[in-house]
């Protein structure tokens, strides 16, 4: 099964075929859509054509011209792949060792998806048999801390949380005191929406950070970044912003069950120069994958090339 967090490697690839069905269904619209621009599958294609099919697929125009930066006229399947792929690579930035309780702060504008990933995790590592608590850190909305009450009960799973307008740091601080005080494994703290231009919500999520520092003594902990998929390339400013105030260490893109803009993957990859951990296609607990980028370019090719 799917381990969390590793870095991508092949083993983060569909195993059984279930999982291999959900990951073509995830991709589904922007695989069509690939298929449009390409009907009869090829040895070799046009430069002109990869370039429209990428365009088509939202992948930002400046990356496209890298990824095809001295490529021939016509290209291979293996050039391609290896072109492609690449844009992926960059080391992830966090500690990779396992500290307990892994402590996960979900950050993102409203309607992402934070609330619901935060679920679909929670459920994840409960099948894995770890423990887990949720922190209701949306404390701008009442109807925040319903929903993730909701998703807790439905779940089984402990949550803390406090009244509408109440300080989300001092949840995130007994969401892991909780943890400490009842060894839970992992610790998922919501965050209010906010956009990159709020100053105000953005001193509060760096205070919010600060202590989480302070509640685990200086261990790491994550910091996700939800994006919503079907914004293809216009979430990336948003999540640069982000970055940079408060130093993300992954990112989550949701909702690709329902866009064709796929191909926005490459460019989010690239131009955050960050890890997308997992990806969201339905709105479910289940609904959630791990995102291996190797997989995803090989399904793309497998669209357009002849074997
Ligand atoms: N189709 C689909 N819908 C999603 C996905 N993730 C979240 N949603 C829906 O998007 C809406 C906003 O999600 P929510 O978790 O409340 O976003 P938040 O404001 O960031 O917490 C809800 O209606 C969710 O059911 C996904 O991967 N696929
Ligand atoms: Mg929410």
């Amino acid at each position: 099964m799917f381990g969390l967090f590793k870095k991508n490697t092949p083993s983060n690839e569909p195993q059984t075929q279930e999982e291999k069905s959900f990951f073509k269904k995830a991709f589904s619209k922007t695989f069509e859509n690939i298929k449009s621009v390409v009907p009869q599958k090829q040895e070799k294609i046009d430069f002109d054509t990869i370039e429209e099919l990428l365009i088509e697929s939202d992948v930002e125009y400046e990356i496209v011209l890298k990824a095809m930066d001295g490529l021939d006229e016509k290209i291979s399947r293996s050039a391609l792949r290896h072109r492609l792929v690449s844009l992926f690579e960059h080391v992830p930035n966090f500690n990779l060792e396992l500290q307990q309780p892994e402590v996960i702060l979900i950050i993102g504008v409203n309607g992402a998806g934070k609330t619901t990933t935060i679920a679909k995790l929670a459920n994840m590592y409960k099948k894995m048999g770890k423990s887990v608590v949720l922190g209701a850190g949306d404390t701008f909305r009442a109807a925040a801390i319903e929903q993730l009450s909701t998703w807790a009960e439905k779940l089984n799973i402990p949550i803390i949380k406090t009244k509408q307008g109440h300080d989300p740091s001092a949840v995130a601080f007994d969401t892991i005191s909780s943890a400490l005080a009842k060894n839970i494994d992992v610790c998922i703290i919501d965050t209010a929406g906010r956009l990159q231009t709020q100053t105000n919500l953005n001193n509060e999520l760096k205070k919010i950070s600060k202590v989480c520092t302070k509640a685990l003594n200086d261990k790491p902990f994550r910091k996700l970044m939800i994006l919503d998929g079907t914004q293809g390339n216009s979430a990336i400013a948003q999540a640069k912003a982000f970055n940079e105030m408060i130093d993300i260490d992954g990112i989550i893109v949701t909702k690709l069950d329902g866009t064709a803009k796929g191909g926005a993957l490459f460019s989010i990859a690239n131009r955050l120069e960050l890890p997308i951990y997992y990806i969201g296609i339905g709105e479910k607990a289940d609904d959630l994958m791990e995102f291996s980028p190797d997989y995803f370019v090989d399904n793309l090719l497998d669209q357009i090339y002849s074997a």
